[in-house]
This record gives structure tokens, sequence and C-alpha cells, in this order.
């Protein structure tokens, strides 16, 4: 991959919580454009925080991700920060974890936004790394868990997208 990708590189690692869903995991897939993802997700009894985790890994091409919403289905309130990616300084919300230093890891760009200006794009090649997010919840209330992914190739590839509390 020779792309030059524009864009503040995220290198922080973070939380785990003590349970774990797997929303999606696509494995050696053909390119497909913006397709939006939908999901509900009740937290676990006893919690006060919920973690979003979108695991990539690409050989030849990236992921493109954007537009990420977490709803409080009784109040109607957004409750993750920056879901579109625009707000490219800001430290309250994303972090990448790439713990095997793979090449072309998670980055905001602006080469495949589908809303506004940016969007989070990912190429690690031969190990995954992480995108996660924390953010405060209701203990066993339901959530409206929505995002749009786009993959840009075929070949070597995976997207798991898991969340917990
Ligand atoms: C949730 O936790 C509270 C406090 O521990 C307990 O009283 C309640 O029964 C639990 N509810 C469910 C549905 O497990
Ligand atoms: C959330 O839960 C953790 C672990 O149970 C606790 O340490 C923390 O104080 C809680 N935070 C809030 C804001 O209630
Ligand atoms: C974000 O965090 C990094 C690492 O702690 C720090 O160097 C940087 O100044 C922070 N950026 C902002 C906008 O707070
Ligand atoms: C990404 O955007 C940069 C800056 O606009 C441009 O130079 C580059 O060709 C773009 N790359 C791709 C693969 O579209
Ligand atoms: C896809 O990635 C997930 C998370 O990194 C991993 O658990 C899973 O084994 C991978 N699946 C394949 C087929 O590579
Ligand atoms: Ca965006």
């Amino acid at each position: 991959m020779i792309f030059i990708i524009l864009g503040r590189p995220l290198t922080i690692c973070d939380a785990t919580v003590p349970t774990t869903t797997t929303l999606l995991c696509l494995s050696e897939v053909c390119e497909f454009d913006y397709q939006l993802y939908t999901f509900t997700y009740v937290t676990r009894n006893g919690s006060n925080s919920s973690l979003l985790r979108f695991n990539f890994r690409h050989d030849s091409m990236f992921w493109a991700l954007d537009g990420v919403q977490v709803i409080d289905s009784v109040s109607f309130a957004p409750v993750i920060a920056n879901g579109g990616f625009e707000t490219i300084n800001s430290n309250d919300s994303w972090t990448v974890c790439n713990p095997s230093n793979s090449c072309f890891p998670g980055e905001i760009s602006s080469n495949y936004s589908r809303t506004g200006q940016y969007s989070y794009l990912d190429g690690a090649m031969n190990n995954p790394d992480y995108l996660v997010q924390l953010f405060p919840t209701v203990s066993g209330r339901l959530y409206f868990v929505s995002f749009w992914l786009k993959n840009l190739g075929s070949g070597v590839n995976n997207a798991t997208i898991t969340i917990g509390s």
C-alpha cells in the first residue's frame, strides 16, 4: 500500500470491561461501499460504562468507518462522542491501540468520509489494531448502536466489532 494518509495518528491504549459481546465479524470479504450496520445492546447489570471496540486488519487496503452512534433507548440521547470523527484534535473520545505495531494503523483521514470532512481509516497489516471508546451508560439499559463501514478492497482482511460493559 502506498497511500498517504493525512491526520493525527492515535496511539493511546484504553480500558477493558468485564463482559464483551461481538456485534459483527467480517473476514476475507470483498470490497463494498459504505453500509449501515445497526444493533441493540443491553448493558450489564451493575455497570456504569460501556466500551465499543473496532478491531481491524487489512493486508492490502483499508477499512473506512464513519457515523458511529450509540443512543440511549430511554432518553434518546447520544452517548458516544465524536462518532463522525470530525473533532480530530480531541482526546476525549476515541483511542487506537496497536499492540503488534502493525503498519498502516488507524488514523483519522479526509479521504473517505461518508459525512462531514473526516472518517476513520484503518489498514493494519498482518495483525489487527483496534479503535475504542469508553462512555458512560446506565446499568441494564437498552442502547441502539449503529455505524457505517466501507471495505476498500478484498484479500486478507478482518473487521470484528465488539461492545461490552
Ligand atoms: C441488578 O442489580 C441489582 C443490584 O445488585 C439487583 O437488585 C437487581 O435484582 C439486578 N437486576 C437484574 C435484572 O439482574
Ligand atoms: C463506575 O463503576 C466503577 C466500578 O464499579 C467505580 O469504581 C466508579 O466509581 C463508578 N463511577 C461512577 C461515576 O459511578
Ligand atoms: C492528547 O494527548 C496526548 C498524549 O497524552 C498529548 O500529547 C496531546 O497534547 C493531547 N492533545 C490535546 C488536544 O489535548
Ligand atoms: C488521500 O488524500 C490526499 C490528500 O488530499 C491525496 O493526496 C491522496 O491521493 C489521497 N489518497 C487516496 C488513496 O485517495
Ligand atoms: C478476526 O479478528 C478477530 C479480532 O481480532 C479475531 O478474534 C478473529 O480470530 C479473526 N478472524 C479471522 C478469521 O482472522
Ligand atoms: Ca465524518
